[in-house]
């Protein structure tokens, strides 16, 4: 079997990338072993401290994120990151050719009842002038604009899903050598799915066109969309992904009045972005229902967007209720 760095030497990433994606499968195989030693190491819980996105950090927040901001500042080739856990981008080095953003522990809220948590990671090309990564405006790209993305499924194994814009391959750690190798290459998504993922607590602060979407999922076959859907929330937007790219199936996290300042709950640089370019380059879809997500323009590397993707067929349902 393949190893991750033998996969991308045979497909033509350059050098400089791959010692990038390499910097942040170390800290990743890191993260891994600590989420596996769990109460035994004493890392489990909650900190006094709350991020710019006003939720209070687990302990393996902060230190997930650590391990990823320090390793990624130390790479010759980074000009910056920028974190969903980390207030504002930091500098790496001045010439580094790569930006890095990354949610180092989405679904953390899963961490303490041992349940599927992942590391979402996106690679952006450094514009070449005088200005530093911790200027946030070098980070303001569209999502089409990645070079590289991906997230590492922290579950029964820890996998690596990621996509250098020639397809998306899956590696599974082997912990016997420390190495990810290449289980499946190529995954593709089913482009039908009568399964969906969505919140439904949230269901009174949903716009008019998702709360009758989904209510004509639950009619089933008796409803305008004519078959029995199926749901899961797993609460740990990687595991819902990954789940999609091995069955099929369509993910929401849609617009909701909760807080009617936001645009939703996830963040287009950490998690919109990157995912979207997975399941696009997996021959599936992704939207915010109403444009797709990888066109949308940061204003601020903290925005937050409506995600809708998975399997191409449903998706377009999504949005035709969007835009009819
Ligand atoms: P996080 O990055 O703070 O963990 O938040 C993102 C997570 C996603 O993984 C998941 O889809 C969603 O939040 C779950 O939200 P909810 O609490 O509404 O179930
Ligand atoms: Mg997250």
């Amino acid at each position: 079997m393949k190893r991750l760095d033998q996969v991308l030497a045979s497909d033509g990433t350059s050098a400089e990338l791959e010692l990038v994606i390499k910097d942040v499968m170390v800290a990743c195989k890191d993260i891994a072993y600590k989420l596996s030693q769990g109460e035994l190491a004493g890392i489990l819980g909650a900190t006094e401290d709350e991020n710019i996105q006003g939720e209070t950090q687990k302990m393996l927040d902060v230190i997930s994120n650590d391990l990823l901001k320090d390793i990624l500042c130390a790479n010759p080739f980074v000009k910056g990151v920028g974190s969903e856990e980390e207030d504002f981008t930091i500098a790496g080095h001045a010439d580094g050719k790569f930006l890095v953003t990354f949610d180092p522990l989405d679904g953390s809220s899963n961490i303490d009842v041992n349940l599927s948590v992942g590391t979402i990671f996106s690679i952006l090309e450094a514009p070449a002038d005088n200005r530093t990564g911790d200027d946030q405006e070098v980070f303001l790209q569209e999502g089409r604009k990645q070079v590289a993305a991906g997230y590492v499924l922290y579950g029964p194994s820890s996998l690596l899903v990621m996509t250098t814009g020639k397809g998306v391959n899956l590696f599974t750690l082997d912990t016997n050598i420390g190495e990810f190798v290449l289980t499946k290459p190529m995954l593709q998504i089913p482009e039908d799915t009568a399964e969906f993922a969505i919140n439904m607590s949230n269901q009174r602060f949903w716009e008019p066109e998702m709360k009758q979407y989904i209510d004509d999922c639950l009619k089933g076959e008796e409803g305008c969309l004519g078959k029995r859907y199926n749901m899961r929330w797993v609460a740990s937007m990687v595991a819902e992904v990954h789940r999609i790219l091995i069955r099929g199936g369509i993910f929401m996290y849609p617009y909701d009045s909760r807080d009617p300042s936001k645009a939703g709950k996830l963040r287009l640089m950490y998690e919109g972005n990157p995912m979207s370019m997975i399941v696009e380059q997996a021959g599936g879809a992704s939207s915010t229902g109403r444009m797709d997500i990888m066109d949308v323009e940061p204003k601020g590397i903290h925005d937050r967007v409506p995600v809708v993707l998975g399997s191409k067929n449903e998706v377009a349902k999504v949005i035709a209720y969007h835009t009819k």
